[in-house]
């Protein structure tokens, strides 16, 4: 294993550290050296040692002394006046000043209108995702913690449906992550075939998955099925390509069901011995023959027929599912769906099939505790919506959609005070229709942002400025899977200082000791981190931070020896003991317990009659290595890679709009419209175009209106609030109509913001998915 630190003369050191954010990341825990000099990261590099990323690394990280060292890094505490909200107008404090006013205005905001007045959201799945809800809860004393992604569209609602159907924590493709050895250890088989859905790894890494891996698979032999609408790098070394219709997932996995069934290619005895609900689930999936899903998917009948038979004729095969399957109103189902396969064709826990965990009590406990720390009924005034029963028996937190109902009726009560805790959400990352989001959040009596740069949000929203620390300026722990399958636990140890910014954690430490004193008794981040790791480690903070990682013990089908239940009992930890092929959760909630696709709320197919006028379908998001969401537009190497936003277009519709690459678009439907400059490209169906999200120009006006030119590419002005799934997840971040024109560029229509007209499409908030047919 590698050093801690190596001396290299003249003063200079290598530091060895793990990576997770700020800047932005899921926590894979890169492992590196940040070389420094006179108390400067002037280099980075690979740790070769590290057992997943073995030396490599992305363009991120690479530059990240040009992110640390950006000149328009906030470096000490700001505040302004509310009525200077808009303008360029910030005080520098000190952190103690800055700790007085969060005193003084929570104290003021409590005593008239109660704690629940507080709103503190949080963006993706950084570091701070585990220190926003301990604020919230703990300090603040506020039960509205809320990821404010319409449908909670990220992660969560992936992870609930594997807590619904296998009572078991992320299932994840069996990378050898465990094992020193990694690959070559002798209880590994490398998967013969992986199913990648709704999955971009090599530019992603999400959720602490390292995209990579999947190029180490395949030269060790995996061959794959891409289900992806774009020819995507790894749907072109794929052996099946299924591209479908954004937004069809549903249907495929049906109908891949029932080719397997009708076939009989599944695996007999799994089933019998370990799933609930086959004779159910048949029934529903003979609904699925080929030629019907082939119409709604438009993936050709013998390509997902031959594509069945091969996972299922080659074992093991390991399957895995991204965030296409969230952003979907029957994402839910989608997800069922692929987890079916992988139950009735034998994959879950078997060596390179799907590895599935017990999730880890790092952290979790206490963030269960936070949530104790809150007065007698105040949970219950917790934001959400009685319909949303799988939402509330997954997560303890505010409903994103039901969050902004209320900043815009004031019901069931007002909302007088927002905390941004590493979220940019207008910046057209969470907030779908961001610009009611930010009308609503205009009216709120105080607001603070907690950010490493001066976003949009910031400067259109805040009052107060807390800036934070990199993973090179701080302390912390590595959970690869937030916990929920976690092989390692890493430390990221502190090299170097910056200004005077905080982390996340000692944030929370010093506002909580102002707050609340008996709930943050730590008198340092490192007694936490111990308090956290030593049950189940056994060793230290200090110790972790020397070895640099621990990799956790693992066993295979742990459901044969009693390792998923906490009773001890051979099964899976759901109402049945097995795999719920048929949920009854879902039948107690009111929702169909088993599979269905059905089409999301805004498609030509669902509303037809905006058809004419919007027959193309966007989908969007796909990840770029240059950025994070928001995130590195003011980097100079990272935003020479990608200058602009871009929108995929494939050349037989561009050659019928009259668009050639590089000319600037409108991408407009009855929601609103956003401008992105083409790229045209046959990897994309003539009939879909693929726009980027979290777009701002920080070079721009950083001031109200314009705010860094936030609304002009806003993509997520054209995503509908409200039209999420039953149970309350999923909304159609990559599925809506849309038409598009050549404009003569960026500044086209000006600065489009919220003050311009908004459009509506009549999405009854009553119900969950406006096109659902009643049962
Ligand atoms: N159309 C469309 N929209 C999407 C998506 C899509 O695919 N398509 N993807 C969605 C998904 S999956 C997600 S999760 C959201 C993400 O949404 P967000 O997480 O809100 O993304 P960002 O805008 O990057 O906001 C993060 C902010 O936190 C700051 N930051 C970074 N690291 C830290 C940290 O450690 N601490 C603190 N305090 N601040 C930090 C950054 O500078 C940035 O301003 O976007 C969603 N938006
Ligand atoms: N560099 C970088 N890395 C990131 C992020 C980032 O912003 N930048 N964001 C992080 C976050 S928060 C997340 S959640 C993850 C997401 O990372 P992933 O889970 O990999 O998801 P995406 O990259 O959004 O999309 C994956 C693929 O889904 C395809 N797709 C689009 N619509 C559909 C559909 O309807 N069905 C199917 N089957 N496929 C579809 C897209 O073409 C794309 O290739 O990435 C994380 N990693
Ligand atoms: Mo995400």
């Amino acid at each position: 294993m590698s050093e801690r630190i190596i001396e290299c003369g003249d003063g200079v050191v290598k530091c060895r550290t793990c990576a997770w954010s700020p800047p932005g990341d899921h926590p894979v825990g890169c492992g590196m050296y940040l070389t420094v000099k006179d108390g400067k990261v002037v280099d980075v590099e690979g740790d070769p040692d590290h057992p997943i990323t073995q030396g490599r690394l992305c363009v991120r990280c690479l530059t990240l002394p040009e992110y640390m060292y950006s000149e328009k890094r906030v470096l000490s505490p700001l505040k302004r006046a509310r009525e200077d909200r808009g303008k360029d107008a910030w005080e520098p404090i000190t952190w103690d000043e800055a700790l007085d006013i969060i005193e003084e205005r929570v104290s003021y905001v409590k005593e008239n209108w109660g704690a629940e007045s507080i709103v503190a959201f949080q963006g993706t799945g950084r570091e701070a995702t585990l220190y926003k809800t301990p604020l919230a809860y703990a300090a603040l004393g506020t039960p509205n913690s809320c990821f404010p992604m319409s449908g909670d569209s990220c992660y969560g609602p992936r992870c609930s449906v594997a807590d619904f159907i296998l009572g078991a924590g992320y299932p994840e493709l069996d990378y050898a992550a465990f094992f020193p050895d990694r690959y070559d250890d002798p209880r590994y088989e490398v998967p013969k075939y992986i199913v990648l859905w709704g999955k971009d790894p090599l530019f992603s890494n999400p959720d602490g998955f390292f995209g990579h891996t999947l190029i180490d698979l395949m030269k060790r032999g995996s061959r794959y099925v891409v289900v992806d609408p774009r020819v995507t790098w790894m749907a072109a070394h794929a052996d099946f390509h299924l591209q479908l219709r954004p937004g069809t997932d549903a249907a495929l996995g049906l109908g891949m069901i029932n080719y397997l069934i009708q076939e009989d290619l599944y695996d007999h005895d799994f089933v019998e011995n370990w799933c609930y609900g086959f004779d159910e689930l048949k029934e529903r999936a003979a609904e699925y023959p080929l030629d019907k899903v082939e119409e709604i998917t438009w993936v050709p009948a013998a390509t997902i027929a031959a594509a069945s038979r091969a996972i299922a004729e080659n074992h093991p095969s390991s399957f895995m599912w991204g965030l296409a399957i969230d952003t979907n109103a029957n994402g839910v189902q989608a997800g069922h769906t692929v987890l079916i396969l992988a139950a009735i064709l034998g994959d879950l826990d078997v060596p390179g099939g799907v590895t599935l965990a017990v999730p880890a009590s790092f952290m979790g406990k206490w963030r269960y505790e936070c949530a104790q720390q809150l007065p007698p009924g105040m949970l219950e005034k917790q934001i959400t919506d009685p319909r949303y029963q799988g939402f509330r028996a997954a997560h303890l937190i505010a409903h994103p959609d039901c969050i902004l109902d209320t900043l815009e009726t004031d019901e069931p009560y007002p909302l007088k005070m927002a905390w941004f805790y590493a979220t940019n959400g207008i910046a057209n990352t969470t907030n779908a229709q961001g610009k009611r989001w930010f009308k609503a959040l205009e009216k709120m009596e105080f607001n603070v942002c907690q950010d490493v740069f001066m976003t949009p949000t910031a400067m259109g929203l805040c009052d107060l400025f807390l800036p934070v620390t990199t993973f090179a300026e701080h302390d912390g722990v590595v959970l690869p899977h937030f916990g929920r399958n976690t092989h390692m636990v890493m430390a990221m140890n502190k090299c170097v200082e910056v200004g005077d910014c905080r982390s996340d954690l000692e944030i929370d430490f010093m506002v909580g000791k102002r707050l609340n004193p008996k709930a943050w008794p730590w008198d340092n981040v490192a007694d936490f981190f111990t308090e956290q790791i030593k049950p189940q480690l056994g060793i230290t903070f200090e110790e972790l931070q020397e070895l640099g990682w621990v990799q956790q013990e693992f066993e295979y089908r742990k459901y044969e020896k009693g390792l998923l239940r906490p009773d001890g009992e051979p099964g899976f930890n759901t109402p049945t003991g097995l795999v719920e092929l048929c949920s009854s959760l879902y039948e107690d909630w009111g929702e169909d317990p088993l599979p269905y696709f059905e089409e999301n709320a805004l498609t030509p197919f669902s509303r037809p009659e905006l058809a004419n006028e919007y027959p193309l379908i966007m989908t969007t998001g796909g990840r770029e290595t240059t950025s994070f969401h928001s995130e590195h537009r003011q980097v100079p190497s990272l935003r020479a890679l990608m200058p602009n936003p871009l929108v995929q277009i494939n050349p037989e519709t561009a050659a019928l709009y009259g668009i050639e690459e590089g000319d600037w678009v409108c991408i407009e439907n009855p929601l609103g419209k956003a401008i992105e400059k083409a790229h045209v490209t046959p990897i994309i169906d003539p009939r879909v175009i693929h726009a980027q999200h979290g777009w701002w120009f920080p070079e721009q006006d950083p001031e109200a209106p314009n705010l860094s030119g936030v609304w002009k590419s806003n993509i997520n002005s054209l995503v509908p609030h409200r039209a999420i799934g039953r149970i309350g997840f999923g909304a159609p971040f990559k599925n809506v109509l849309c038409k598009i024109y050549k404009v003569d560029g960026l500044d086209a229509l000006g600065s489009l913001s919220p003050d311009t007209e908004q459009g509506a499409i009549g999405i009854d908030p009553a119900s969950p998915v406006a096109t659902r047919k009643e049962a």
